[in-house]
């Protein structure tokens, strides 16, 4: 799992894994970038990163989606999505994804969008199948 701060942005903008792995934080810039986790699940961090530190690891422990910032350019803003089962996916361009060897049963399909919110579907994978599933956003 890397974040990496390349030309202050944060790429990826959602960086999606899964809870108890660690992130390795990329400063490729040679500027101070600042890392700052507004985390209320897990413990929050706030670490300077000067442009000599090229890279930092955090473990991230449970469940949540965190937004990340820097304190020293206000635009930097970006969300790492910490999932409770190996089952997630972040969307394409388009909007789509796909869940690859979900073992057979009905599950519950969250999604989550930064300004859109969360919405949620039923969705019922059966052995051997593809199950399709749609979800539509309003804007807020
Ligand atoms: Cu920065």
């Amino acid at each position: 799992m890397t974040l990496d701060q390349n030309g202050c942005e944060y790429k990826p903008h959602v960086l999606a894994f899964v809870a108890g792995s660690t992130v390795e934080i990329l400063n490729p810039d040679g500027i101070l970038h600042n890392v700052h986790s507004y985390s209320k699940v897990n413990t929050a961090f706030n670490t300077a990163q000067p442009k000599f530190k090229k890279a930092l690891t955090q473990k991230i422990e449970k469940p949540e989606v965190i937004n990340i910032k820097c304190d020293v350019h206000g635009w930097m803003s970006g969300w790492l999505f910490v999932a409770e089962t190996p089952y997630f996916s972040v969307t394409d361009d388009k909007g789509s994804f796909k869940l690859t060897d979900v073992p057979p049963g009905t599950y519950n399909v969250e999604v989550w969008h930064e300004t859109l919110g969360k919405v949620s579907q039923k969705v019922t994978v059966k052995s051997k199948e593809e199950a399709k599933v749609t979800f539509e956003m309003a804007k807020k």
